[in-house]
């Protein structure tokens, strides 16, 4: 038998807040989590949407001590950050808080203490890298050294980036710790694990069994977790940053930061309720009754954590209730390559709003539309720029203005009444009525993409209708079958203001206001007699427009300036070669020269040909750097050259000589030229 819910807890995953959200993030947890929110809530539900800061972890002290400030001071800087991207995007929250909070730290506190007093962690003491120039134990991301199995010298105790190996740090040749750079020691060191072993049996039984309705990437990661059988976990650490485990002993020891950020869930919920009890009532209903649905949004790569490690602790507590689903999304990648914080690829949030004021909804539209349900999938503005012109403007805004500019202009913008129906219109009208259980039942499938798709439906039947029964050529001879016409094309687009506003909040609240009516509920979606004969409309206005190709251009190209100044930044000086010793050295001849003329070779386009005054009566040189310089602007310039290379013929021209240039990372090219102005023949050495 399946369970009868009667509220709906819906939690997003915590972002760290060492950087800004990026489109990754909007698309893969917040825009899904926001849709089911909303939809739930207008259908007049119980609900309740967590979100908040995730404000611990390694990266964020690593990031702190690397800027020389506090984690706090870092993660106040992003929280506010992200924050307000969430709130301008219209993720609604009904509390977005913070995992650095007192309150936080309080309910993360008592939540390790009761699980300790029960019995049900382990106690392990093993030898961990010490650093004891800064007396700190180091977590595994904080020591570096050579990779055993590819020979990287800059692979990390938790895994090297170059092959892609998972390592642990006693596996790393010459070990070096990140903080110091000096040569880490062995010391024993006491932590706890959650043995996930003694709980194998049941989560096999409920995720396995009873579980099968789960999104097959969801239950298709779990079951090869469970197969492979579950390990303790340690949840402590030895570090600075984070909820201080609660223990006597425990000096210098914080929640590892998979154990805390979980219950970040529970305490924001304790914060909330708190601060409006008459509103959202006592939180225990939501985090320990059976009749509330807990839903979990997360990304791919959060999967273990919601569906195994956090169940466990909720079971070893003994009084929470488990998820009821787990609807992770896969990746979305950006113009075919990984979105990266790291390597600013990415589109930040707070950019795309400073670039696409007001156009919020566009965004929610194509990250649903292409959203990474069931396999990773790419951004690209090139799609972005297609799914606005020939999906928004031209289905939806095209539909709705025309049904509101014909009433404005036949019927004085009053709705006409409808006469008598054709078998069409009824035709018509069926389809409108079918396409609500059509999207709600996508909805309650967690199928976003296919929900949006059948809600652009309703559009597109409405165009359709339009084409069909072209109302403006009808008003020429008969005023009533026009009348007919528009009021449905009206009762359509009062539907769409319901169907999208679960997707295109900002929209759908522009069409209630186009149509005059904003008490539009999701049950009267399907309904076709939502605005009264005679019920006056405001004026047109267009709901989205045309984006044009210089905008995307421009967005394509500041992707590209971002990689090409993180391959300048990222870039490594190329490996010193062979040694040579003096002899070899004095057999260059290198001098100074002054050109005399410089000019294009014809047919070549890199190539400049120099007429250099060298000291001894002239040389010609051919150089390969036209595509960097001008040749006017090197005329009566110093250079250096190599006077003693073998003469070459190119392109019929004999080449006497090498012009000395230097390489940058990016390519260009830059001549070489003696600091103060030297006689022509000069020695170089
Ligand atoms: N902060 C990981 C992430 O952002 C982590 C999620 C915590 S959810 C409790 O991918
Ligand atoms: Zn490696």
């Amino acid at each position: 038998m399946s369970k009868v819910f009667e509220r709906t807890l819906i939690t997003s995953a915590l972002p760290y807040a060492n950087g800004p959200v990026h489109i990754g993030h909007l698309a893969g947890v917040y825009v899904p989590a926001d849709i089911y929110a909303r939809y739930l809530r207008l259908k007049g539900e119980e609900v309740l949407f967590i979100g908040g800061s995730d404000e611990h972890g390694v990266p964020i002290a690593l990031k702190a001590k690397a800027e020389g400030v506090t984690p706090q001071e870092v993660v106040d800087r992003y929280h506010y950050i992200i924050k307000k991207s969430f709130e301008d995007f219209g993720i609604t929250f009904d509390i977005y808080s913070r995992t650095s909070s007192e309150i936080h730290h309080q309910t993360a506190s008592d939540f390790f203490r009761k699980l300790y007093d029960k019995g049900e962690f382990i106690e392990k003491t093993s030898e961990q890298y010490y650093d004891e120039e800064v007396k700190q134990f180091l977590a595994d991301r904080y020591i570096t050294g050579t990779c055993p199995h590819c020979g990287n010298e800059h692979a990390y105790g938790d895994q090297c980036e170059a092959c892609g190996t998972s390592l642990s740090p006693l596996e790393l040749i010459n070990p070096k710790s990140a903080i110091s750079g000096s040569v880490p020691v062995l010391k024993a060191t006491k932590h706890w694990y959650l043995p996930l072993d003694k709980h194998e049996a049941w989560l096999k039984q409920w995720i396995l069994e009873d579980h099968k309705e789960w999104k097959s990437n969801v239950y298709g990661q779990c079951k090869s977790w469970l197969d492979m059988g579950l390990q303790p976990r340690a949840v402590s650490r030895d570090l600075d940053w984070g909820v201080p485990v609660p223990v006597e002993g425990a000096e210098g020891k914080v929640l590892y930061v998979w154990f805390d950020a979980p219950v970040g869930y529970i305490s924001n919920t304790i914060e909330l309720c708190e601060n409006q009890p008459d509103t959202f009532g006592d939180w225990q209903k939501w985090w320990k009754d059976e009749t509330t649905k807990l839903v979990h949004f997360i990304g791919k790569d959060n999967i273990v954590f919601h569906c195994i490690v956090f169940p466990a602790m909720l079971k070893a507590d003994g009084t929470y209730i488990l998820p009821e689903n787990v609807p992770a999304n896969e990746f979305l990648n950006l113009e075919g390559d990984k979105i990266s914080t790291s390597r600013n690829w990415a589109v930040w949030l707070h950019e795309y709003l400073e670039d696409f004021p007001g156009k919020q909804d566009v965004l929610r539209y194509v990250l649903t539309a292409n959203a990474p349900e069931t396999k990773d999938n790419d951004f690209t503005w090139k799609d972005f720029q297609a799914r606005n012109n020939n999906e928004l403007v031209a289905v939806l805004g095209n539909f709705i203005n025309r049904a509101m500019v014909l009433t404005h202009k036949y019927f004085d913008g009053k709705i006409p009444a409808r006469g008598a129906l054709t078998g069409y219109d009824n035709e018509i009208l069926a389809e409108i009525e079918n396409q609500k259980s059509k999207i709600e039942n996508f909805l309650e499938e967690f199928r976003f993409r296919e929900a949006l798709k059948e809600a652009m439906n309703l559009a597109r039947i409405g165009n359709k209708y339009l084409a069909e029964t072209e109302p403006w050529k009808v008003y020429k001879t008969d005023e009533e079958r026009t009348a007919t016409i528009l009021n449905i094309a009206l009762q359509i687009t009062a539907n769409l203001a319901i169907a999208f506003e679960p997707f295109l909040p900002l929209s759908s609240e522009k069409i209630k206001q186009l149509i005059n009516n904003t008490q539009l509920k999701w049950a009267d979606l399907g309904n076709i007699n939502l605005l009264k004969a005679g019920h006056a409309l405001n004026q047109p206005e267009l709901l989205f427009e045309k984006i044009e190709d210089e905008v995307i251009e421009k967005q394509v190209q500041k992707l590209n300036d971002a990689k090409k100044a993180n391959e300048l930044k990222n870039h490594q000086a190329a490996p010193v070669k062979q040694t040579i010793d003096f002899e070899d050295f004095t057999k260059l001849d290198i001098r100074v020269g002054k050109v005399l003329e410089c000019v294009k070779v014809p047919k070549a386009d890199k190539l400049l040909q120099f007429k250099i005054d060298d000291g001894l009566g002239g040389r010609t040189i051919l150089s390969g750097i036209a595509q960097h310089y001008q040749p006017e602007e090197l005329v009566g310039k110093n250079i250096c050259f190599i006077a003693n290379f073998a003469p070459r013929k190119i392109k019929g021209i004999e080449s006497q000589g090498m012009i000395l240039s230097a390489e940058n990372a990016d390519g260009g090219l830059a001549i070489i030229q003696p600091q103060r102005e030297t006689e022509p023949g000069s020695a170089v050495g």
